[in-house]
């Protein structure tokens, strides 16, 4: 780009050039030096008289982001924790939202620097213009930008609400209606079409011209206009406009609240945010609803510990997605051809998902060419279905048809940058196939990964030649794999590490979430996902018929998303997954009853066990929602054959279960069903760090929110106990379940779950002090 001769009367601020080098910040977050920066550069620029006009702009080169908003990291940890000390980041960093005389400025007080200034300000605008960023853009006078431009005021989603002036501004700039769509559904899509049609924008530049040469125009033009009109470009000034389409800005609001979860599962932050916006225009003055934004804001920084579990996720993702690698790799670039194997349901999902993120040739293979066809019609089905929903466009698809190749021969794969095998889970089936790829895959450090959800990976690593191991690892999709985001990475014993680099960076960039664990029998996720769907039977079988006896329905609304808040109780999530699939796995840790002998399994023993759900699959064919019947019954006609229903048949077979229990028709409350089940479910975590399957407790919460439909705003399983329940009383309960049924041993406390008790410690707070290095757990 040729340099670009800046006028004397122009002063150009870059965002950027606020960080302390040495410190990354790729998104220019608004920390306190980038503030104090700011602040610094416009009282320099306002004193300036050769100053006429002032740009405000990410890069000074203008390429990259303007700004993702505050420093998240301020709003962390200890700092922001329930102690209601005002709002010092605790990190040296200065003031988050009380000015202090003198001190670090607030994203407030530069909102006010840049709305009141008397020289006009252009917001130059480009890549991500989110939250706080986005606050200052619509403090200044002017806002422009490229086509780059993402703007969003994402909040809601880390339990917060935009606290510098966002609920007040835009509602003042672009209606309620907007404020609305973009503040509490936390979008962080605006493009600068949209900013254009809506009115947050003043102009776009031409593809021809660079945002700065363009900014640098408005300038010029805007020092030609009277004075006169700064004072109407004030936000602050303006009101909130009447809505467009004739509906009333309090009706909108009410009517948005409707839509939204009720405060205590999970909606805090989205009703705080509705309620701000509702200050923009019933509040006499702009102040009163600043006033309004503020309290709210602070209310949920210190007290929410739903926006505490929103925050822990969103670094959690971040440190579980985060790759530092030097490898040169082309995959890491989005180049490579892929290999997939088989065309069944998790292939299909699977080929989608690397087709979508531009890699290719993705080839299919499949050595059943029935299945292969159905396969390459149903992924052609499925992506036309992409198009008409307006999420993939007519070009892209014919380039993404275009990059599908199938075969019915593994041979076609030799080519291949990196393979994954998604055939049938069987052990056999798998080392055949690895051992066949050794010889046909001509690149050394092709990556042969397998999508095995429980079977060994180094037993699968062990039919490849010694050399070829490194690059050998799980790939664990969830499905349907092309909707899923969880992607567990299974480390094998001889799995190198530039090889996990590798197959995260290419997780993220298929745009799934990627997780890191140890090799044993169901990695993380369907390791403990097992004592909560064999506790859900039990608690079913004990409690279970009669009268008012708890039911199927009864378990899953306790955990479902109007209660705890997982995506669904237990029974409906083993009709999805189909209950074929949790039969054969009890069939392979040896705990069914032989049909033909009626002899129990070997490694049943004492164990607390029901076989309902072995007789419901075999005797009964309730296989799920696949066969329109399973813990539930299924109406094509009904929901598009999704919608549980309840089954007659279920219901009697819950009766002869439940006949000899001492506890049957006992009422038990939606939290005594939540603390047996996910007590359970939570211990396993313990075990699974304990056994370092998982490298730390918040690698867990991400492939539960994930994987399995845990509510965010409660954090992950692991935060959750840490945070929600406390570890002394999970302690408790679990010695308690023990007491009364020895026979369970998932409820067997675990060592790691005493040590932190005995510490006085949360497991997150052990793992971040680093405990787990020097701990010995007998
Ligand atoms: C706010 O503004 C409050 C105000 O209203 C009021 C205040 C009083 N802070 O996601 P990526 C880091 S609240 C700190 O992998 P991408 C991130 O951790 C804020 N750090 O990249 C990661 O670090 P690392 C409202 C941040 O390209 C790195 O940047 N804003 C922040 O996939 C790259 O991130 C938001 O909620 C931040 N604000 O996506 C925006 N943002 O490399 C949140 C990012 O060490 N951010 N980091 O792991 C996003 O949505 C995405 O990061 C973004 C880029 C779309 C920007």
């Amino acid at each position: 780009m040729a340099a670009i001769n800046i006028p004397r009367n122009v002063a150009i601020i870059a965002i950027a050039d606020g960080t302390p080098p040495g410190n990354p910040n790729p998104v220019n977050a608004l920390s306190a030096p980038v503030r104090q920066f700011l602040q610094t550069s416009l009282q320099n620029a306002f004193q300036d008289p050769a100053v006429v006009s002032i740009i405000l702009i990410g890069r000074r080169d203008g390429r990259g982001v303007f700004s993702a908003g505050a420093d998240i990291k301020e709003f962390s940890g200890e700092n922001s924790s329930g102690n209601n000390k005002d709002c010092s980041s605790g990190n040296g960093g200065g003031s988050v939202t009380v000015s202090e005389p003198g001190g670090i400025p607030t994203l407030n007080d530069l909102g006010h620097l840049i709305e009141n200034s008397t020289k006009p300000i252009i917001a130059a605008l480009t890549g991500a213009c989110l939250g706080g960023g986005m606050e200052l853009a619509l403090s200044a006078q002017y806002r422009v930008a490229d086509s780059t431009l993402q703007y969003g005021l994402p909040e809601v989603k880390i339990g917060l609400i935009p606290g510098a002036g966002g609920t007040q501004r835009l509602s003042r700039l672009c209606g309620v209606r907007h404020a609305l769509d973009v503040i509490v559904r936390g979008r962080i899509n605006g493009t600068s079409q949209e900013g254009l049609r809506v009115g947050f924008l003043d102009g776009v530049a031409p593809t021809n011209e660079s945002i700065v040469e363009y900014a640098l125009r408005w300038a010029k033009w805007e020092s030609s206009l009277p004075r006169i009109t700064m004072e109407s470009r004030r936000l602050c000034h303006r009101t909130v406009p009447i809505d467009g389409e004739g509906v009333g800005n309090g009706d909108m609001c009410d009517f948005a609240i409707q839509s939204l979860p009720p405060k205590e599962v999970g909606g805090e932050s989205a009703h705080a945010c509705v309620e701000a916006i509702r200050a923009s225009f019933e509040k006499p003055s702009f102040d009163q609803g600043m006033e309004v934004e503020k309290n709210l804001f602070n209310d949920l920084l210190y007290h929410s510990l739903q926006g505490r579990a929103y925050r822990h996720i969103f670094f959690a993702e971040r440190s579980s997605s985060s790759v530092r690698t030097k490898s040169s790799n082309s995959l890491i670039f989005g180049n490579g051809a892929i290999g997939v194997i088989g065309a069944g349901t998790m292939g299909r999902g699977i080929a989608i998902s690397f087709l979508r993120a531009g890699y290719g040739p993705v080839t299919l293979v499949d050595v059943n060419p029935g299945g292969l066809q159905a396969g390459v019609q149903d992924i052609r089905l499925i992506l036309e279905g992409e198009v008409k929903k307006k999420r993939l466009s007519s070009s892209k698809l014919k380039y993404i048809l275009s990059c599908l190749e199938s075969s019915t021969y593994l041979s076609s794969l030799a080519g291949c940058d990196l393979i994954v095998e998604a055939a049938f889970e069987n052990l056999k089936v798998k080392k055949d196939i690895f051992s066949k790829l050794d010889s046909i895959v001509t690149k050394k450090d092709a990556l042969l990964l397998s999508n095995t959800s429980t079977l060994d990976v180094d037993a699968i690593a062990s039919s490849l030649s010694s050399e070829r191991r490194g690059y050998c690892a799980g790939m664990h999709f969830f499905s349907p794999a092309h909707v899923m985001k969880l992607v567990e990475i299974v480390r094998g014993k001889a799995t190198t590490s530039e090889t996990l680099d590798i197959i995260t960076a290419v997780t993220k960039r298929i745009k799934k979430v990627p997780v890191v664990v140890g090799n044993c029998d169901g990695f993380v996720g369907n390791r403990m996902i097992h004592p909560y769907t064999t506790e859900s039977a039990l608690l079913l079988v004990e409690y279970g018929g009669g009268k008012n006896g708890l039911g199927i329905s009864g378990i899953d609304a306790a955990l479902g998303p109007r209660r705890f808040g997982m995506a669904v109780g237990p029974f409906v999530m083993s009709d999805i997954a189909g209950n074929d699939i949790g039969y054969k796995i009890r069939g392979e840790k040896g705990l069914l009853r032989d049909p033909a002998t009626g002899i129990v399994g070997p490694n049943r023993k004492q164990m607390r066990y029901t076989e309902l759900a072995d007789e419901m699959v075999e005797k009964l064919g309730r296989l799920g929602q696949k066969a329109k019947k399973g813990w539930y019954d299924y109406d094509p006609k009904v929901g598009k054959g999704r919608k549980p229903l309840p089954s007659s048949e279920m219901q009697s077979l819950v009766e002869n279960y439940s006949m000899n229990s001492p506890s049957r028709g006992t009422k038990l409350s939606p939290d005594a069903i939540v603390s047996r089940i996910l007590f359970a479910l939570v211990n396993e975590g313990f075990k699974i760090l304990e056994d370092g399957i998982a490298s730390d407790p918040s690698k867990i919460d991400i492939i539960y929110l994930y994987g399995y439909g845990w509510p965010a705003w409660r954090g992950g399983p692991m935060f959750w106990a840490d945070n929600y329940v406390g570890l002394p009383v999970l302690l408790r309960e679990l010695e308690t379940f023990h007491k009364m049924y020895p026979d369970s041993e998932y409820f067997r406390p675990s060592q790691l779950l005493r040590r932190c008790v005995e510490l006085g410690v949360g497991v997150q707070e052990y793992y971040r002090k680093g405990l787990q290095q020097s701990a010995v757990l007998s």
